[in-house]
């Protein structure tokens, strides 16, 4: 990865999703302007994910994915399908493609519901306007396009709107959300042991000192072994100390009681929306009886070190 180059997981990922032949992967390749994914009149060509990363302005860094159809039947239809549901879940915004010749058909309105459902937000495109002689009307300019691939027609318009929706997508994504005010002073917990990667911090902590930056206000970046010793020297007192989770208790016992105090992975977990369900899964703790049997599971792809989450869970 280059030192200017965005992580994918910190991409807004826009899935084109719709039945096959709807003109999926044609308009994959016209919005970004390459020609990345195949492209042919039998039905079922795309039949994994093709993942494309561009800039999109003003929105930024985007991830572009064209996905298999979801009408498909049979066991390798199946297998489509269910790669293009496993793309869904890192969708960020949706662009559902429909044939003009053929029109919204059931299959359409399911993944409308789906997505509503999820609340992702989406497009609609009515695809192949030069195969029809007038233009379908009352769209809504909101959210509802046509346009042709072959022709180029208003695929700069497309662009657009899907620009607009990533946007506002980014700016409602913030890992602090309006914890931290301009001036405020956040103080941040970060050992460099051996579990830190060599010559870098990891992905949250860059994310938090970035979006303090953004607010004016002022990261204090310490290791615990010298938390209490920054905490006597300053003189503001700090809107808020977040630690790595690993040294959770050893702060908590050091933070002064009128300081919240949260970690790294607690505003990640908010930050993915799975905070909610995590403290659910927390209260189910002090249901636990002798005996029940605990799946532990550490979602990550580092080779286990002593001292993962994982490992000192299972010494509880
Ligand atoms: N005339 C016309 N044909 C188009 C347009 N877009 C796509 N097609 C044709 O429609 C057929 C299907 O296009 P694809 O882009 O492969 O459709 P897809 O949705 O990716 O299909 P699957 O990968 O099979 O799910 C191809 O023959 C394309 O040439 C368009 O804007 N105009
Ligand atoms: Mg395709």
């Amino acid at each position: 990865m280059g030192l200017n180059s965005t992580p994918s997981s910190e991409r807004i990922h826009i899935a084109f999703f719709g039945k096959r032949n709807a003109g999926k992967s044609s308009l994959v390749n016209a919005v970004t302007g390459q020609n990345i994914s195949v492209v042919s009149e039998i039905k079922g060509t795309t039949t994994d994910p093709v993942y494309k990363s561009m800039e999109l302005l003003p929105a930024g860094p985007v991830m572009i994915i064209d996905t298999p159809g979801f009408d498909d039947s049979g066991y390798l239809g199946e297998m489509r399908i269910k790669k293009a549901g496993q793309v869904l879940r890192k969708t960020d915004i949706a662009v559902l493609v429909v044939s003009s010749e053929e029109g919204l058909s059931d299959e359409d309105r399911t993944i409308k519901s789906l997505l509503e459902s999820k609340k992702i937000p989406y497009i609609t495109v009515y695809s192949k306007s030069d195969l029809t002689g007038t233009p379908i009307p009352e769209l809504n300019p909101a959210n509802e396009i046509q346009v042709s691939s072959s022709s180029g027609h208003n695929i700069t318009e497309l662009k657009t709107m899907i620009a607009a929706l990533a946007d506002r997508d980014k700016n409602e994504r913030k890992i602090l959300g309006d914890i931290i005010s301009p001036s405020d002073i956040a103080v941040l917990v970060v050992p460099v042991d051996e579990a830190a990667p060599k010559g870098r911090l990891i992905l949250p902590q860059q994310m938090v000192i970035r979006e303090i930056l953004d607010k004016k206000a002022v990261p204090v970046i310490t290791q615990p072994e010298t938390f209490s010793q920054v905490i006597s020297c300053l003189i503001q007192k700090p809107r808020i100390v977040i630690t790595d989770s690993q040294a959770f208790g050893e702060i908590s016992a050091r933070t002064p009681e009128d300081i919240p105090l949260t970690s790294f992975s607690i505003l990640m977990a908010n930050y993915k929306g799975v905070l909610r369900q995590a403290v659910s899964g927390l209260k189910a703790i002090d249901r636990l009886k002798n005996g029940d049997r605990i799946l532990i599971s550490e979602g990550c792809t580092h080779h286990r070190q002593c001292g993962d989450i994982g490992l000192s869970l299972i010494h509880i």
